[in-house]
């Protein structure tokens, strides 16, 4: 059986590093919109494109206002647009509440009998569940958490794996003004506990197991040993799912259909200030401790139904499936709050690609007829590694649009996609955007927009990209620099929780007057935008951000570690793989055993998905005069081996050529 790409991480390439970067500077095919596509698209044409984008950047407070209309307000907004970064406002003054958007206006209107959540299960369970059905069940879950005390403002963690109560569990939250703060499934204990102590969350919502690659993962059971740490938390709300066994703790512990049962089916949506907190999701960054960025309701809700209206071209009869977990911001805005704002039919799907073999993908796309498909590259090549055969003998005949994202896509896994699984008819989506942005910001409106494979093309409307010096001067078109976007954008996040002097040392302090989020670019004579992967200490597992000085900080944490390096190199088949460099505490000697300890405890302290690859002992690390860890030195050993270039800053040339020789 082959690995699971996406459980087990793989990782995004670094700036200028890889093979992926130099075939991008090769890649010179173009692909026009599909003219039958065009035909039917929101946006048809280049033409229509240019002009949309124009107004959208020169009268910024039309442009979303108009889109905000299509919305419903319980009172409108004063001003779209007041102040500027790092603490814009949109929609100010507004009221609105995003379950509302995405559940009651369908449900009492003409989509009320419409599948909204098409669920598979991985053992092939299936469930259909309509926007009328939605809408009490949200209203339903809402009020169990009311009943628990919780009010709008008060934190509630979500800890679960891909099934409707999850869709339900952050729309509940939404209705009652509560700010959801989901963990990916796949974390650790101590992920979870570091998140809810972080932000003090009242009310965790589990579930005993999911399923995944034909086993099961005991949420609950990890849910249990994070609580030891967790003394904010008075209630855990457990979803049964399979039915397996788990520990209850009377008082604290209840089960989620118990609660719902007794549960009234009304409860009106809170009236929400558009720069109310609606969520917390962390991610990584270039210290130990990922941020807590927190989204607003307003502008969170406009840019997403936005995004995903064009990007996706999206129509109330696409069966529309997006393959990433709930627990990432694509799960957030994409898989639901993006397309149910919009009313489509979203399939969720709770396991593996590749169980029980390795054509579940096709078979899901052929059995729901899903139409529009985004998925990651990482996913891609791992599709292609398994062989042509598992594609074919399913029709995929229903599929009009693909998507990616997560991290840059080679411009071979972007043919494979679009000849194999497109059949050349299906335009393809590559989205560039960020947890921070909290919608695309670079991607093809398709039907308008002519693709490139491996560029993300044009920046989405109102956005402004461009690539830069450290001094904010633009570089000549060709040249790779610093992507920034000078001006706000509604769907950006406001602050990380509790600490806003980061969040604007973080995003506002390295480029003068524009966010930067750490990623290289480069723009080509047509104004395309290729991005060339992270510019700072962040590393990327199926397009999933870890941070080097995160893993590094587990290492040290085991007792017999002394100092930890984590660094990325390319990986042909997963991106890129993590590399750690360790030297141990005196009296500790290196051996195989100890090495699968360490990698097995990084797994236990973050989760699977941060397991380093390499783990290297040495007995000092390379560093600067000034005491910082060479990593460009040491990134280099793990990509080739060698080390070349400049090493006069170097504390001890000796270190060096102990590394080179791979002493352990
Ligand atoms: C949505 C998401 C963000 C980082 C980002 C960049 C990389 C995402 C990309 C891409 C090239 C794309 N990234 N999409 N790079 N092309 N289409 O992935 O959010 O987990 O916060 O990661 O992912 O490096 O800075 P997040």
């Amino acid at each position: 059986m082959s690995p699971d790409p996406i459980a087990e991480g793989v990782l995004m390439v670094d700036a200028g590093t890889t093979q992926n970067f130099s075939s991008l500077l090769r890649e010179n095919r173009v692909f026009a919109p599909n003219a039958e596509f065009a035909a039917k698209a929101h946006v048809k044409s280049e033409a229509e494109y240019e002009a949309m984008y124009r107004k959208s950047v020169e009268e910024p407070e039309a442009f979303w206002g108009e889109a905000a209309g299509e919305l419903e307000w319980f009172e409108p907004w004063e001003t779209v647009l007041e102040g500027t970064f790092p603490e814009p406002k949109w929609f100010v003054g507004g009221k609105l509440n995003l379950s509302h958007n995405c559940v009651d206006r369908h449900a009492l209107g003409a989509r009320r009998d419409a599948v909204a959540l098409l669920w598979e299960g991985e053992p092939g369970e299936i469930r259909k569940i309509t926007y009328g059905e939605l809408l009490v069940e949200v209203q339903k879950f809402a009020n169990v958490l009311k009943g628990l005390g919780v009010q709008r403002g008060d934190r509630v963690a979500i800890y679960m794996g891909m099934c409707p109560e999850l869709a339900i569990a952050l729309l509940a939250c939404a209705r009652i003004g509560a700010i959801h703060s989901v963990v990916f499934g796949g974390f650790a204990a101590h992920a979870i506990s570091d998140r809810v102590n972080d932000s003090g969350c009242v009310v965790v919502l589990t579930q005993d197991t999911s399923h995944r690659r034909g086993s099961e993962i005991r949420l609950k059971a990890i849910v249990d040993e994070a609580m030891e740490k967790c003394s904010t938390v008075r209630n855990v709300v457990v979803f049964q799912r399979s039915g397996s066994p788990v520990n209850m703790v009377p008082g604290r512990d209840l089960w989620w259909h118990e609660e719902i049962a007794k549960a009234s089916a009304t409860c009106e949506p809170e009236w929400m200030d558009a720069e109310d907190p609606l969520f917390i999701l962390y991610t990584s960054g270039t210290t130990g401790k990922p941020k807590g960025l927190v989204h607003t309701t307003g502008g969170y809700s406009v840019g997403t139904y936005l995004t995903t209206k064009y990007v996706f071209d999206l129509r109330d009869e696409d069966v529309y499936w997006c393959t990433a977990d709930i627990g990432w911001i694509t799960g957030h805005s994409y898989v639901v709050y993006g397309p149910l704002q919009c009313g489509a039919t979203v399939l969720l799907y709770e396991g593996a690609p590749n169980w029980p073999e390795n054509d579940r993908f096709w078979k899901i796309v052929d059995a729901h007829k899903v139409s529009v498909f985004y998925t990651a590259p990482t996913a891609i090549r791992a599709f292609i590694k398994w062989g042509d055969q598992y594609v074919k003998g399913h029709s995929l005949d229903s599929l009009r649009l693909l998507g990616t994202v997560g991290e840059p896509i080679n411009p071979e896994a972007w043919m494979w996609f679009y000849q194999e699984i497109g059949k050349e008819r299906c335009p393809i989506v590559d989205t560039y955007w960020q947890t921070e942005t909290g919608m695309h910001m670079i991607a093809p409106v398709p039907g308008a927009v002519a693709t490139k494979p491996g560029s993300a093309t044009k920046p989405f409307f109102g956005v402004v990209a461009e690539v830069v010096t450290k001094e904010g001067e633009l570089v000549p078109l060709g040249q790779g620099g610093l992507l920034v976007v000078r001006k706000p954008w509604p769907a950006m996040a406001r602050t990380i929780y509790g600490d806003h002097a980061r969040f604007v040392e973080a995003y506002f302090s390295e480029v003068p007057g524009s966010y930067f989020a750490g990623d290289g670019a480069r723009r080509d004579e047509d104004g395309y935008f290729w991005l060339m992967g992270r510019v700072d200490d962040v590393i990327n597992v199926s397009g999933h951000r870890l941070g080097t000085m995160e893993i590094e900080s587990a290492l040290v944490a085991h007792a017999k570690v002394a100092e930890a390096a984590v660094v990325g190199r390319p990986d042909e088949m997963k991106g890129q793989a993590i590399a750690a460099f360790v030297t141990l505490e005196e009296g500790n000697e290196p051996s195989e055993a100890l090495k699968q300890e360490l990698r097995q405890w990084v797994a236990k302290e973050i989760g699977a998905l941060a397991r380093p690859d390499d783990l290297r002992f040495t007995q000092m690390l390379p560093k600067t005069r000034s005491g910082k860890i060479m990593r460009r030195l040491l990134r280099e050993l793990a990509t080739t081996g060698t080390v070349s270039g400049d090493t006069t800053t170097l504390e001890d040339f000796g270190v060096l050529a102990k590394l080179k020789d791979g002493e352990e």
